[in-house]
């Protein structure tokens, strides 16, 4: 009995270590859809707002639409500037059937910004974009 206390205390302690460790990770959902649209349970328009620099946990799930890359990729998912269209530092990614977690850091520019498919993927792949906001980082998110 004492050793289980004293195991119980040590984990608590390690739980609580591993939440000071940093930011939180900001979990974002997607679903990257057959008929080439972003999807975000729960959002008639989904749209993406992160704060600026924080880290993000960018889990997508995609599903084959009309045609593909022949490197097998399905969908893109490319984040851009939106007032000049540049692309994003490490938000250039190229999705496979399936689920795929991505490690990210928000843009450190607060601002708008759009995600656009780059992948070919039917003939309404240039509807397949996604507002995607930065906020300054010191906002309070809901
Ligand atoms: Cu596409």
């Amino acid at each position: 009995m004492m050793t289980l206390k004293r195991g119980l205390a040590a984990l608590t302690f390690c739980c609580l270590c591993l939440a000071q460790s940093g930011p939180p990770v900001h979990v974002i959902e997607v679903l990257a859809d057959k008929d080439s649209r972003y999807k975000i349970a729960g959002m008639g328009r989904p749209e993406i707002t992160v704060k600026a620099g924080e880290p993000v946990l960018l889990r997508i799930t995609a599903r084959k639409g009309k045609s593909w890359n022949r490197d097998g990729s399905i969908h893109g998912f490319s984040l851009l500037r939106a007032r000049d269209r540049s692309k994003v530092e490490g938000w250039n990614l190229l999705l496979r059937p399936g689920t795929q977690e991505f490690q990210l850091t928000a843009p450190q520019d607060p601002g708008e910004y759009v995600v656009v498919c780059t992948v070919i993927c039917s003939e309404e792949h240039e509807g397949m974009t996604m507002k995607f906001t930065v906020l300054p980082s010191e906002t309070v998110l809901p």
